[in-house]
């Protein structure tokens, strides 16, 4: 037995020196060490031996079988290589890599993003709330009750009676309110929903609305704050203009227009020759909103304002056309 084991170590031996290539060494492998291998058949016949040889014959051919191991191992490793050292060689370090498509954000996200800045810069802070909401929040405490004409303007995406899509982002101010004390300073930004649809209406779109709420603040605190964001937003030369205006939930209210960012005030088709664009509303809060958030009217005053984004980005880039926001259209989206 000592003598099988010994010479099959020396024919192993031989073999894997002479052997050239891959596969051959793999066939080596098998005929050696495989399950129904040499070494296998004669390990099979150890149990056979009397009792007293066993553990002596059992080591000399686990020996045997670890020694065939390793000089297989260091002879794979040296084709393994050889066929490293090819492989660099058949490497072009010259050739170009692959384009690789970098995308970038939304024109809308854009703009969200570049609001937020912006009144980052004004102190405000950003808060958030749901689109799926209750008739209390987005109207009654917005001093829009059930048989408000003002109603008509919103409409309506209703899931039930008391539970709609949100028509604005003004409830989250609402609900902000109702679990903070003053003073507030905040933006809601977000989505809102009403049935509308055609080339400056779509039945998605987002508003950054403002509410700003203390002991002293004023309405020229208000144009002092809108100015600075049409300054950073569009030209620092465009002018504004406040036009009275009505909001339920603000009194007094106004529109804000500001110069033609086409013919910056001499008159174009955008602007129907008035020289004027309409880009936000704008108001000193409402003391009925107050008295639904249980603020104090007589202590508390607040300048809140409202925009559409998608507008904000049509008249900064200058697009005719809202739709395209959403088409998904990357001929127009890779534009900006
Ligand atoms: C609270 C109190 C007051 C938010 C305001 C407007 C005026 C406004 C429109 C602009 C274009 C909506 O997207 S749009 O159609 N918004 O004109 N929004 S004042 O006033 C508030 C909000 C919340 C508690």
């Amino acid at each position: 037995m000592l003598e099988k084991l010994k010479n099959l170590e020396t024919a192993a031996a031989e073999e894997i020196f002479k052997i050239t290539d891959l596969a051959s060494l793999e066939q080596m492998r098998i005929k050696y060490l495989g399950r129904k291998g040499l070494l296998s058949q004669i390990l099979k016949t150890i149990s056979s031996l009397p009792k007293e040889e066993k553990p002596k014959i059992g080591k000399v051919a686990n020996d045997c079988k670890v020694k065939i191991e390793r000089l297989w191992k260091e002879r794979f490793d040296q084709f393994k290589e050889t066929l490293d050292q090819e492989k660099d060689k058949t490497l072009d370090l010259t050739l170009p890599g692959f384009p690789i498509f970098v995308g970038h954000k939304h024109p809308i996200t854009q703009v969200l993003e570049e609001t937020y800045q912006i009144f980052a810069g004004l102190g405000f802070e950003i808060a958030d709330g749901p689109e799926i909401e209750e008739d209390f929040f987005n109207f009654e405490a917005l001093n829009i009750p059930k048989d408000h004409p003002a109603r008509d303007m919103h409409d309506t995406f209703y899931i039930t009676e008391e539970i709609l899509l949100r028509t604005h982002t003004s409830p989250v101010q609402i609900r902000t309110m109702k679990s903070h004390p003053p003073p507030i300073r905040i933006i809601a930004p977000g989505k809102v929903y009403r049935r509308d649809a055609d080339i400056t209406h779509t039945p998605m779109f987002h508003q950054v609305e403002g509410l700003l709420v203390d002991t002293e603040t004023s309405f020229s605190d208000l144009k002092g704050i809108l100015t600075v964001f049409v300054h950073q937003m569009f030209d620092p030369e465009t002018k504004l203009r406040f036009r009275p205006s009505f909001f339920p939930f603000t009194e007094p209210s106004a529109e804000v227009d500001i110069s033609c960012v086409l013919c910056h005030g001499t008159g174009c088709r955008l602007c129907s020759d008035t020289g004027w664009i309409e880009i936000l509303g704008a108001g000193m809060v409402h003391p009925k909103v107050f008295e639904s958030v249980e603020y104090d009217p007589q202590k508390n005053i607040g300048l809140a304002f409202g925009m559409g984004i998608e507008r904000i980005a049509l008249l900064k880039y200058g697009i005719g056309d809202i739709r395209l926001f959403f088409e998904n259209d990357l001929r127009f989206l890779s534009q900006f």
